[in-house]
């Protein structure tokens, strides 16, 4: 049996820049990942996702502000869980990214990415995000530094993807 989880990630953009943040507890630690977290019980998705953002760099987004912009699947050999991870993007916001307890953010240029202090899978689906393509894509990783094997795809729609997906 495998155990679904609903994660959420937001990256905040303009034209040349994307806003990271290097995570400095927890899962991910040391990494830089878009901001985001657990989906919890009662909460809409993107309610999770306007939340986890605020809470970890202190940017305040607008629910319809934010498009969800792909879907993420991880596993992990030799466990039972699957990370079910839900995309978002938007160029709308209010406040400046802060340094929190969980995450300090920086904007990069959008070609030049820490990709070595990265999530392997990320090099692989953000060419999609940075060129407004909808994507879905897992990944099977074996401990958290090698993918043993993935999928990836550009979808047409998101809505038409959750509608055909049995979830
Ligand atoms: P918390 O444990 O902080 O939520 N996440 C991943 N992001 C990328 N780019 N690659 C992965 O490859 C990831 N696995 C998880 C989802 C964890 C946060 O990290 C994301 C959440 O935003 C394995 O609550």
């Amino acid at each position: 049996m495998i155990l679904r989880k609903l994660y959420t990630l937001v990256f905040l953009q303009n034209d040349s820049q994307v806003l990271l943040g290097l995570k400095k507890r927890g899962f991910g630690k040391d990494k830089w990942n878009g901001f985001g977290g657990k989906v919890e019980p009662n909460e809409t998705i993107v309610d999770a996702a306007v939340r986890e953002l605020h809470e970890e760099c202190c940017v305040t987004v607008k629910s319809q502000d934010l498009k969800n912009i792909g879907h993420l699947e991880f596993t992990f050999e030799g466990e039972s869980t699957l990370m079910d991870v839900r995309v978002f993007s938007t160029t709308v916001f209010k406040g400046t990214p802060t340094e929190t307890e969980e995450m300090l953010p920086k904007w990069f240029n959008k070609n030049d990415l820490p990709y070595k202090d990265m999530w392997l899978d990320d090099k692989i689906w953000l060419p999609y995000m940075f060129n407004n393509k909808l994507f879905y894509a897992k990944f099977h990783y074996q401990g958290y530094d090698k993918i043993l094997n993935y999928h990836i795809e550009e979808l047409e729609s998101m809505d038409s993807f959750y509608a055909n997906k049995k979830l």
